[in-house]
């Protein structure tokens, strides 16, 4: 399905007035309000080919209706965000999961609707059906050089997906681990390992970069190869220019300050990649913005910091969503997980950086903290309303889209039953 534009023009004209109004009185108090609102506008968050499916836990799924079947209606589900936000112009893959069979038609069909193919993901934490070695004791670490070989060729074979839909970047993340003492020798897996991606790297096009994610624990809950930042970053610099770290919010023990690894990465040029998401406990995948609003600000603090403040030339990172949605409609909470970061990202930009420097010139910690508060505490629904207006999109997302009841066509589309690939 494809939502048409003069529905979402018509249900902005009934938020208009009350829209003007606010953003009429932000700007009386902000005179560089217009910069922010460009910058909102032109700020994209690639969607992952597998979030638009009903997620689920070990224990159980709950399926909604009217999920995407194949990719090209994945690449639909996006077009619907991208519709009604203008800033989701990208899709991320992951292989096997979403595997491009015919990549003309699928070019085409993402073409058609604006969407761009950001990160490809590559998948060797699960085996898959005629796969000659399993992963059960690790992929690119293996002891078996055979495995580590068929990691290799399978992350390869990733990036040659990649070529054929104009992608210019491989994510890595793994699985590998261990779950008892004593089980894996921590060097020879972490030899092994960057070996593994010394081979894969040798793959990659010129123009291509590799994102390389860490994370603390989960599948393996004694260690993982790639458990930090700094082994992530240790094998990054290892690899070569093309090669950074992947920061997934998710991916961080209780109370990590995470703002504080991202200024450090980006002191030395090596945030690469972002994936969003929150959490209470550990990897809980819930939507951004939903438990730790300030620790999304304060991160979004240190990237506009970085990216104005940029001498090691840091990339502008790869921003992705990388979320589950047990409960509510995937596209749903993809929108207001969209809009989660932008508030953060407009909040960050509301800060008065030069006040902020003075502040901590002298060391004056109450005005530094105002500083920031201020702008935190700063409504700016209006800034991202007025963004989404100037490209075309809708005033109020979520309000635009049960209004249309785009679920409501999505099933009659699809049906009931379907259950879109991923975890
Ligand atoms: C692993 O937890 C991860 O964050 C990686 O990015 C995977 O590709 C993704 O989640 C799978 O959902
Ligand atoms: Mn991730």
């Amino acid at each position: 399905m494809q939502i048409q534009k003069d529905k979402i023009v018509a249900f902005n004209e009934s938020l208009l007035a009350e829209h003007k109004d606010s953003l009429s009185q932000l700007s009386k108090k902000h005179q560089n309000l217009d910069t922010i609102i460009d910058t909102i506008a032109a700020f994209n968050i690639a969607i992952p080919s597998w979030a638009l499916g009903a997620g689920g836990t070990r224990f159980g799924r709950f399926g909604f209706g009217g999920e995407p079947e194949n990719l090209e209606q994945k690449i639909e589900d996006v077009g619907v965000i991208n519709a009604l936000t203008k800033s989701a112009n990208a899709i991320s893959l992951h292989i096997p999961w979403d595997i491009p069979k015919d990549a003309e038609a699928i070019k085409s069909k993402a073409d058609s609707l604006g969407i761009q193919f950001d990160a490809m993901n590559s998948n060797t934490f699960q085996d898959q059906e005629n796969q000659e070695h399993s992963y059960k004791f690790g992929s690119l670490c293996h002891t078996d050089k055979a495995v580590r070989n068929q990691a290799v060729a399978h992350n390869i074979e990733v990036i040659d997906y990649g070529i054929t839909l104009g992608s210019k970047s491989l994510t890595v993340w793994l699985a590998d681990g261990s779950n008892f003492p004593g089980q894996l020798n921590f060097r020879r897996a972490f030899e092994n390992t960057l070996a593994s991606l010394k081979k894969i790297y040798a793959h990659l096009p010129a123009d291509w970069k590799l994102f390389i994610e860490y994370k603390p624990y989960e599948p393996n809950f004694y260690s993982m190869v790639i458990q930090d930042w700094g082994t992530s970053h240790m094998l990054a610099k290892d690899l070569g220019e093309k090669a950074y770290t992947l920061v997934d919010l998710g991916h961080h023990l209780p109370n990590t300050n995470i703002e504080h690894i991202v200024a450090t990465l980006m002191t030395r040029g090596m945030l690469g990649g972002f994936h969003f998401n929150d959490s209470k406990y550990g990897d809980d995948d819930l939507s951004v913005g939903v438990i730790k609003p300030y620790q999304l600000f304060l991160i979004f603090n240190e990237l506009v910091y970085g990216m104005e403040n940029n001498p090691a030339k840091n990339p502008i990172p790869a921003w992705m969503i990388d979320a589950s949605h047990n409960l509510k409609d995937p596209l749903e909470d993809l929108i207001q997980s969209i809009e989660a970061i932008e508030t953060a990202y407009a909040k960050a930009l509301l800060i008065d950086q030069k006040a902020l420097e003075s502040a901590q010139m002298e060391n004056d910690v109450v005005a530094s903290q105002r500083i920031l508060q201020d702008a935190f505490n700063t409504d700016v629904k209006a800034i991202l309303a007025e963004a989404r207006l100037r490209n075309g999109a809708a005033i109020d997302p979520i309000a635009t889209y049960r209004n249309i009841d785009v679920r409501q066509e999505l099933i009659n589309e699809r049906g009931m039953n379907n259950a879109a690939t991923g975890l």
